[in-house]
């Protein structure tokens, strides 16, 4: 194993037991999964918390078994064996105990796939604060459509009106002649973009998601999100970040020779910035608001962890 993976796996193995998340980016060595910030994110990382220490002691449980009867029950240990073969008692508990574990897991899991799944989540209507009823409103909810193309992904923004514009998303290169990579700049190989989708902070976001020509897939794992970009099929899924930052996804489904190359950026902006970052990129689509976002101070991804 390389010099520092250790500490990678360390730090993972840390998050993953602490509760706590170390990374906000992919790093080398990373075991768990990247911090959540949405509220279904966080749940779901609970879930997966969860879930490895059941199948933890499940594992223990069925080597220590394992190790009894080779230890014990060997030919030399117990040359003459018993001859029964029925246990009743046995039998109903090991039908029963795996099925109450299972139950125990989909008990956790459906409400998840649900929360994801239905518009703004399942949280009852009755269970609402003031301001989640507000934001709901048709009017203060945020559409972004959502493409995906070989190889990057387009956002449409302010869709069904005459302000409609879309901003077209490619991955940096390194030595590329328009897009180079500038990690000096805070950029990071084969995650960052030229013109990187934005959406704002505190505000639920409903993505309307489809392709143009093959089968992609928008993934964010910050947000426990993904769902495949199916041409001619228009998918949905929603967020609510209220953590201004830069947060990765990339393409999740083979979708051709450059499938790695087209990742996804999300700048969550505060809504008065997202306000004048809307202004300048449907002035000038082509340039995707770019000389606005790089006037503002960028997150890194580390300070977006801490910030928690
Ligand atoms: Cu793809």
């Amino acid at each position: 194993m390389r010099s520092g993976a250790w500490k990678y796996l360390a730090l993972g193995a840390a998050s993953l037991f602490g509760g706590g998340a170390a990374f906000a980016v992919p790093v080398p060595g990373g075991i768990d999964f990247q911090t959540p910030v949405t509220e279904t994110a966080k749940r779901v990382h609970a879930f997966h918390v969860e879930v490895v220490w059941i199948i933890t002691f499940i594992v223990l449980f069925v080597t220590a078994l394992l190790l009894w009867v080779m230890i014990r029950y060997n030919k030399k240990a117990n040359p003459n064996p018993k001859q029964f073969s029925h246990n009743t008692m046995i039998e109903i508990i090991w039908t029963v105990a795996p099925v109450l574990i299972l139950v125990w897991i989909a008990k956790g899991s459906f409400p998840l796939l649900y929360d994801q799944d239905v518009m703004f989540g399942i949280k009852p209507q009755a269970e609402l604060t003031a301001e989640e009823r507000e934001l709901r409103k048709e009017e203060n909810v945020v559409d972004i459509k959502v493409y995906g193309n070989m190889w990057y992904w387009d956002y449409t923004y302010n869709q069904n009106t005459d302000q409609e514009f879309v901003v077209e998303s490619r991955m940096l290169k390194e030595g590329d002649a328009t897009r180079p990579l500038k990690p000096e700049r805070g950029d990071i190989r084969q995650l960052s973009v030229d013109n990187p989708m934005v959406a704002p902070a505190g505000r639920y976001v409903r993505l309307k998601i489809s392709a143009k020509d093959v089968i992609h897939s928008w993934a964010m794992p910050q947000f426990a999100l993904k769902v495949d970009a199916v041409p001619g099929r228009l998918n949905q899924l929603w967020f609510k970040v209220d953590q201004p930052g830069i947060y990765y996804g990339q393409c999740s489904e083979l979708c051709g020779k450059d499938h790695s190359n087209m990742p996804i950026e999300l700048r969550i902006l505060p809504w008065d910035q997202y306000q004048q970052w809307l202004a300048a990129a449907q002035a000038d689509p082509t340039g995707g608001g770019r000389a606005y976002l790089d006037s503002l101070p960028r997150p890194s991804p580390t300070q977006v962890a801490s910030a928690q």
